[in-house]
């Protein structure tokens, strides 16, 4: 069901159990501000989900209300997932889904990295 990011954040979702360790995930990254685990109905060869450690509910709070520190420091583990995975050369793509409108249906902040294929132009 698509989330409103106008809710208050709701520390029961499933990205923030999987945080915890309470879920497990397929985690192929960890650092001081983020976390990313591969998508468990994955929409390309490669398709990773990264999620700051701070709780926001979409990229509108995240943008509006997290700190220059952990802005920079999960934008840096956005690129470096991207690279170490190999990604850079011949691209891929990176979006995060915002409420209703934009598909989102989990509410913890989350990037999506797809790549491993040519993928088309963008929908919408
Ligand atoms: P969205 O941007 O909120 O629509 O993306 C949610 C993604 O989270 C979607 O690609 C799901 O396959 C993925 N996902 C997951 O990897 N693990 C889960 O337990 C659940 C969703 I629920």
């Amino acid at each position: 069901m698509p989330i409103d990011p106008t809710q208050p954040y709701d520390d029961d979702n499933i990205f923030a159990k999987i945080l915890r360790g309470e879920i497990p995930s397929s985690k192929v990254y960890e650092d001081e501000w983020a976390f990313a685990f591969e998508d468990i109905n994955p929409q390309a060869e490669v398709h990773t989900l990264v999620v700051p450690k701070g709780q926001y509910v979409s990229w509108d709070d995240f943008s509006a209300e997290a700190s220059a520190e952990e802005i920079a420091g999960f934008v840096r583990a956005v690129g470096k997932i991207a690279r170490e995975k190999g990604l850079v050369e011949p691209g891929y793509r990176m979006m995060a889904n915002v409420g209703a409108h934009g598909g989102q249906e989990v509410p913890h902040l989350h990037v999506h990295i797809f790549g491993g294929q040519p993928l088309g132009p963008m929908i919408a």
